[in-house]
């Protein structure tokens, strides 16, 4: 495949091709944001920018997602400790990451090397990394959590996810996926369900994200729901890193 190729040779030679994007993440009862989620971005000289839902489960495939991932961790950290104090970046780890047995050391390198502190760090997981949950990957995550960062349950609601995983280990975060989201003023189920996961994370101390907010109603029904945080474009599309001041500016 000429894309793998292509995934090889950038991330050697030309690693500047791989962009983190921010997002805005917001409190609810503030209005004010809490931190950004990075994402990445491919800019490609010739098929001009490649989304992650292409070249991330690709790189996952051919091994290099451990690398991938630690560009965008680092890059992350050393961005966000640029920012306000009081403000958090969420990283992607991808599954296949957890079964690099230096994954810990890396992230624990990556925030000494930025001097980022790790209470402002929280790392995304998918159920994916719980999917055949071990006695390693809840090891992993411990070791992740006593480092000081936050451990948010991504994607949630969606694939695998089972209840279960909630009794594994004690995440900070739930995300609410954006399908849950888009028809909430119109579909009582949609409803219902993002009803009970923010019922959940409220009475099991977690904070909940609902992700893809795009209207004002979409907002004061999660609101009413006591969701603690959104994102979307509403508030913001992700941008480039020199953009964060600029919108940071628009939104506090
Ligand atoms: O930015 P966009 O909405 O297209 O992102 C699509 C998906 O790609 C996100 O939901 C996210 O889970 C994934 N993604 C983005 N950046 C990263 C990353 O650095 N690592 C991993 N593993 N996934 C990422
Ligand atoms: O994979 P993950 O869910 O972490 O990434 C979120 C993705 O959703 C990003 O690719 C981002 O560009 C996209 N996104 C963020 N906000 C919105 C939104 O309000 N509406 C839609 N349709 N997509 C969004
Ligand atoms: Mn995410
Ligand atoms: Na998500």
């Amino acid at each position: 495949r000429q894309l793998e190729l292509e995934l090889r040779r950038a991330l050697h030679a030309t690693p500047e091709v791989f962009e983190v994007h921010y997002q805005p993440v917001i409190a609810v009862e503030t209005r004010a944001p809490t931190g950004l989620e990075a994402l990445l971005r491919w800019r490609h000289p010739e098929r001009g920018f490649i989304p992650p839902a292409q070249f991330i489960p690709l790189a996952e495939e051919i091994g290099l997602i451990v690398a991938l991932g630690e560009l965008a961790l680092r890059r992350a950290c050393a961005d966000a400790a640029g920012w306000a104090p009081g403000l958090r970046v969420a990283v992607n780890l991808s599954p296949i990451q957890f079964r690099d047995p230096r994954l810990v050391e890396m992230v624990a390198e990556a925030l000494a090397d930025s001097g980022l502190p790790a209470g402002r760090l929280e790392l995304e997981i998918t159920e994916g990394v719980l999917l055949h949950q071990t006695e390693a990957t809840i090891a992993t995550l411990h070791r992740l959590k006593d480092l000081g960062a936050r451990i948010a349950m991504d994607d949630f609601g969606t694939g695998y996810s089972s209840l279960s995983y909630l009794r594994s280990f004690p995440f900070d975060k739930i995300k609410i996926d954006r399908a849950f989201v888009r028809d909430l003023g119109t579909s009582p189920d949609d409803a219902a369900i993002v009803s009970a996961v923010t019922g959940l994370c409220e009475r099991l101390g977690m904070a909940s994200t609902a992700e893809g907010v795009e209207t004002e109603e979409q907002f004061r029904r999660l609101e009413a729901e006591r969701c603690t945080e959104v994102q979307g474009y509403l508030f913001s599309r992700p941008v480039p890193s020199s953009e964060v001041p600029r919108v940071l500016s628009t939104l506090s």
